[in-house]
């Protein structure tokens, strides 16, 4: 096992990789751009509160081709990076490389062995907390041991190599004939010191010092366990919920990654942790609601700002401003949804709402009488009194069951059946203003070619 491949250089697998560099010259790095020339510039850093600090300069690329074909891989990159991970080492697998993972997640080894093949996968469980200070520089806090295991729990002379490398670069290594179940007693942990440190925005002490969090703990990890046994026929002790809290102890002082992902603005691990819980429970009729709360909680906190989901605004004179997408639209009464517009969308089975739906919810201002639909480039606007938007105003917001197609003027087009004025179904619409007296208008002021 000679050529030794890290891919990434975060904050496990940056510690690890650079610990083997240090005493063996053949372990090269796989980077991002970014870090990639961060440490072929400056090396890779790490440095320690309770060991020692230390710089590497490792061969790195951010493409295999120019690195040393691999014996070995070590994947220490998060979850989500996964699939274009694949993609990228493929080419450069040796009929005999094998891969070793020490991502969270308990299903990376199965998708990794659907894809390589089951031969080449070694699990591995990390025990550590560490930061990416910045890219090539990793702080490292506590721990900073590995465990790691044949998916099938023999103990074979690749394992037995695997660990020599590693204990040989001073890494405290242990052999785990239950790997599964080690990532699936991490996953519990995880479940719920991850989303709880996010919610919260403390540390974990804060969860543990509350005792009413004792049961909401048991309860999160019951369900993780009850999905293990389930789908995955990996038993968890009984005392799981006890063993979850004992090690959090340790750990009392720490944030988690999730917290950290968070208040950085990155994506967070949610739907390979609770995500993965929820969704797999879903699917096989085990209920896991405290695993479906953390998971809308985490994912309305982190993922909904940059939400793909087009929106309208509304704002101006109104107490509060809001929003409204394709779904909020069609959840609002259903005396106001409209399935079928012949005259205005003639040959389109169209969904609208109408305007009087939105005047329901928002809480206007004293005085508010006009309201100005503005197109999402600001460009086009109609300003109605809000009478004529309430008797004619319709939002349309879907055509068969998918957004109303931009070149018809979606994802949300205002139409006006009756009010004898074409020119004020705009399209596009992105913005809706409420005002005392009119604003701007861009609607031609005469004559504008009308078909009907
Ligand atoms: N965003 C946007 N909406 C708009 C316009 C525009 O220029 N931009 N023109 C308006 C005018 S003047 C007319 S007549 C109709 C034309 O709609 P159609 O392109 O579907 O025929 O759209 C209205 N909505
Ligand atoms: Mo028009």
């Amino acid at each position: 096992m000679k050529e030794i491949l890290f891919v990434g250089a975060g904050s496990v697998g940056g510690y690890f990789g650079a610990h083997l560099a240090r005493h063996n010259p053949n372990v090269s790095f796989l980077l991002r751009p970014h870090t990639r020339e961060a440490v072929a510039k400056s090396g890779l850093t790490i440095r320690s509160a309770i060991g020692e600090s230390f710089t590497v300069h490792p061969t790195v690329a951010s493409d295999p081709e120019q690195l040393p074909q691999p014996d070995l891989i070590v994947l220490g990159i998060k979850a989500y990076n996964l699939d274009e991970v694949m993609n990228q080492i493929e080419p450069v697998l040796k009929p005999d490389t094998i891969i070793l993972t020490l991502q969270n997640g308990v299903t990376i080894e199965d998708t990794l062995m659907v894809r390589f093949g089951r031969e080449r996968i070694v699990g591995g469980v990390a025990f550590i907390y560490s930061k990416i200070a910045e890219p090539g520089v990793i702080d490292h806090f506590k721990k900073g041991m590995l465990t790691i295991g044949e998916p099938l729990g023999m103990e074979t002379p690749r394992l037995q190599a695997i660990l020599a490398l590693l204990k040989g670069a001073g890494i405290p290594c242990f052999l785990n004939p239950d790997i599964r179940r080690a990532k699936w007693e991490k996953m519990c942990w995880n479940c719920v010191f991850n989303p709880l440190t996010v919610l919260l925005n403390d540390r974990v002490a804060k969860a543990l010092d509350y005792p009413e969090f004792q049961p909401v703990i048991a309860g999160i990890v019951r369900e993780v366990s009850a999905v293990a046994m389930a789908v995955h026929r990996v038993p968890l002790e009984e005392n799981m919920p006890e063993k979850v809290v004992r090690w959090a102890q340790e750990l009392r002082d720490i944030h988690t990654s999730m917290y950290d992902d968070w208040l950085a603005g990155r994506p967070t691990e949610i739907d390979e942790l609770n995500g993965f819980i929820t969704k797999q429970g879903k699917a096989f009729g085990v209920s896991t609601p405290m695993n479906d709360m953390l998971t809308a909680f985490i994912k309305a906190m982190t993922i909904s700002k940059s939400s793909p989901e087009a929106t309208i605004q509304v704002d101006g004179a109104i107490m509060q401003p809001l929003h409204f997408t394709r779904t909020t639209l069609a959840q609002l009464p259903a005396m106001h949804q409209m399935c079928e517009l012949p005259t205005v969308m003639p040959g389109m089975s169209v969904r609208g709402v109408k305007f009087q739906a939105i005047l329901d919810v928002v809480t206007l201002n004293v005085g508010a009488d006009h309201v100005t639909f503005e197109s999402q480039d600001g460009k086009f606007s109609a300003c109605l009194t809000m009478k004529q938007a309430a008797e004619y105003g319709i939002l349309v917001y879907e055509h068969d069951g998918v957004p109303f197609p931009s070149e018809r003027g979606g994802p949300f087009r205002l139409v006006t059946p009756g009010l004898g004025d074409l020119c004020a179904n705009v399209k596009q619409v992105g913005k809706i203003i409420f005002s005392k007296g009119s604003i701007s208008d861009s609607r031609p002021p005469q004559a504008c070619p009308e078909k009907v």
